[in-house]
């Protein structure tokens, strides 16, 4: 196994529309692996294909206290969404930015499972929420687009200034 980067805004590469899963094979599910254990090294309790600059539809989550519940979409697609709920919402790939976003509470969604299996099963709350917030980045979205461009571009310029202090702290 090994832990992957995660990318971070504003790399364009997050933008990446992903494409389907072909082949569900060992080798996709060695990057399930090690996606798990970037995860749960993080900590979080979603990650995404593309945040690992992997542009396939594939996604892991994860939202039990003890890493007992561990799923995997590959091919991901949403059949209903209903309900509205808002939640404080941050992201691995913008590191220490929390802001209030709104999804829907209940979605069913249909994918294949790590044998390559279809399945469809029903979500809710965080689980809800976390699905449909890895599935934007499979979309090439971020949590940031919802919210006004003032407040993404100062979430940016800040990452961005919090990188330059990093690697010149690196340099020295
Ligand atoms: O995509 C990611 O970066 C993973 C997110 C998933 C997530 C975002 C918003 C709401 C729920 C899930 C990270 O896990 S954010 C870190 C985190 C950790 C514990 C609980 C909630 C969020
Ligand atoms: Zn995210």
């Amino acid at each position: 196994m090994a832990k992957l980067t995660i990318l971070e805004f504003p790399d364009p590469r997050l933008r990446t529309k992903a494409t389907a899963v072909s082949v569900v094979d060992d080798s996709l599910r060695t990057l399930i692996d090690d996606m798990f254990e970037t995860m749960y090294a993080a900590p979080g309790i979603g990650l995404a294909a593309t945040q690992v600059n992997v542009h396939k539809r594939l996604l892991v989550v994860d939202i039990s206290s003890d890493k007992s519940e561990p799923l995997v979409l590959i091919n991901p697609e949403i059949l209903e969404k209903d309900g509205a709920i808002a939640s404080d919402e941050g992201c691995l790939s913008v590191p220490g930015y929390y802001e209030e976003v709104e999804r829907a509470e209940h979605i069913r969604v249909r994918f294949l499972d790590r044998q390559g299996a279809a399945q469809e099963m029903e979500a809710e709350g965080l689980l809800a929420v976390c699905i449909q917030h890895e599935m934007d980045h499979l979309e090439g979205k971020l949590f940031v687009d919802y919210l006004s461009e003032a407040k993404r571009q100062r979430i940016r310029k800040k990452l961005q200034k919090e990188r330059r202090h990093q690697s010149a702290a690196v340099v020295m």
